[in-house]
């Protein structure tokens, strides 16, 4: 009887061996066990790679995470000494951290449009705040134009599953929600947490399901929706999630797992409640082994709202904030993480901003871009750490509404002579301050060596501050001319 044990050889076994032509049995028995043992251990080496290697789909996912009204110095890795973020300084460390990142709008609405259509908002028919109740002449019937392209829709038809959480703000009518614009689920409020004093609405996909909602659970509430949603799709599909943060636009409000927990009062326990969920979005990731395949991208839609005061952030050394043309209202943190394409603990530095998300992810994804003329450019060899040349030669423009307000190229900014405000007294606990209206005259920065825009520089280049200024007001009259229209609910 052959023997049936794998690892000791057997009684009969030895007998054979030792027998006529001993040798030659003793080198086929030993081969045997050898081929044996070399099998097991291929199975155990395959089995465990099965197991325990990541996921891995043709197309990445792609998760953006972001915030509302967080300043440029609002996390411990940008420098600030009250806040707490280890998690997303963990993030900024798995990847890249930028620091000249830019919105395309101080305000929130015309940010948004900005970041998921790839436009600067004036060219999509939004570069105002849009109000639900139509103060200040607003429109309450409009929205984000059902013929623009957004990220989400440019996904799913490449066979992404799509979802969304948190604020919207591109217009609250059914028409303009999330799930009309490329995104299959949807929880969150339609528009700013202060536009509807005591009714804010929760909607679920195109429902209202809750008014007067308890905003210190809102940032809980969409992460256990993006939980759910990376759980349901884990494996199967590719996913792209869009987690917009009610917070920390005021009224602030934090769960009461984080309150009086931050050094930074209020506004830092509510942002040390987002870093929280940032973890548990990573975790996540890493559970379902996608963290390797997953770009995941983090801002904010604009600058700190300075009036505020102890519930406004802060944006460091950069000047101004929420509103303002300065790079406090403009530039904001930005970190992205994707294992294996972006390096780890990288810093960019490049000119950048939230349009050229967008056309990146065309180019990762191979989904075809929109039909429509789009603003942004793919930066893709800048996340892999290359050089790009057209970065350092790109112009980046500064609009407030639909009027050009500034113009940077380079290390060099041009201020149009413009109406701002300046905070004379800031708020405390919720209550607004004193903002008082000016006259700022046209100026020349560079920001290289002057980053907090103190040192007007116009005297001494005036030939540089025409050349930026007149390519300001070409942009804004060709702007003005391509311009396409916003979307209106008969
Ligand atoms: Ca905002």
């Amino acid at each position: 009887m052959p023997s049936t044990d794998w690892i000791s050889i057997s009684k009969s076994e030895i007998i054979t061996a030792f027998s006529i032509n001993g040798s030659k049995n003793i080198k086929r028995i030993f081969m045997k066990k050898i081929i044996l043992y070399f099998i097991l251990l291929l199975a155990v080496v395959i089995g465990l790679y099965i197991i325990l290697k990541p996921k891995k789909q043709s197309l990445p996912n792609v998760v953006i995470i972001f915030t509302d009204d967080q300043g440029y110095d609002d996390l411990s890795i940008y420098g600030s000494e009250t806040i707490n973020t280890p998690h997303l300084d963990a993030l900024a460390k798995s990847g890249m951290r930028f620091t000249d990142f830019h919105v395309a709008s101080s305000v929130c609405t015309p940010s948004r449009a900005a970041l998921l259509t790839g436009c600067y908002p004036d060219r999509v028919g939004l570069p105002n705040v849009l109000f639900p109740n139509g103060p200040y002449r607003s429109n309450p019937n409009v929205g984000l134009n059902p013929d623009e392209e957004t990220i989400a829709e440019l996904l799913k038809k490449k066979g992404y599953a799509t979802a969304m959480a948190g604020k919207w703000h591109l217009g609250h009518k059914q028409k303009f929600l999330p799930l009309q614009h490329g995104f299959d689920s949807y929880l969150g409020v339609p528009y700013s947490n202060d536009m509807s004093k005591g009714e804010l609405p929760l909607v679920k996909d195109n429902k209202v399901v809750e008014v007067d909602i308890d905003q210190s659970l809102l940032t809980k509430r969409y992460t256990d929706f993006g939980i759910d949603f990376i759980k349901s799709k884990a494996g199967k599909v590719p996913f792209f999630l869009y987690l917009a943060h009610t917070m920390p636009h005021i009224p602030l409000a934090a769960s009461i797992n984080y309150i009086g927990t931050s050094k930074g009062g209020l506004y830092g326990d509510v942002i040390e409640e987002i870093d929280g969920s940032v973890g548990v979005i990573i975790h996540e990731l890493k559970n379902q082994r996608l963290l390797e395949n997953t770009l995941v991208i983090f801002t904010s839609d604009n600058g700190p709202w300075l009036s505020y005061g102890n519930h406004g952030g802060s944006a460091g050394v950069l000047r101004g904030g929420k509103f303002d043309v300065w790079e406090g209202g403009f530039r904001v943190p930005a970190i992205m993480s994707w294992p294996g394409v972006i390096p780890s603990e990288s810093v960019n530095n490049n000119l950048i901003h939230t349009m050229d998300i967008l056309p990146t992810l065309i180019a990762i994804t191979g989904a075809l871009l929109p039909k429509n003329k789009i603003d942004g450019v793919n930066v893709l060899s800048s996340l892999r750490g290359g050089k790009m040349n057209e970065l350092q030669k790109r112009i980046f423009y500064y609009f407030g509404g639909s009027k050009i307000k500034a113009v940077r190229k380079g290390e060099w900014k041009y201020v149009f002579g413009h109406n701002g405000g300046i905070v004379t007294e800031p708020g405390i606990d919720g209550i607004n301050g004193k903002t008082n209206r000016v006259y700022h005259e046209e100026a020349l920065y560079n920001l290289i060596s002057d980053i907090s825009e103190q040192d007007n520089l116009i005297a001494q280049f005036p030939e540089r501050a025409a050349r930026l200024k007149k390519a300001g007001e070409i942009f804004e009259l060709k702007i003005k001319a391509e311009a396409r229209p916003i979307g209106i609910d008969q």
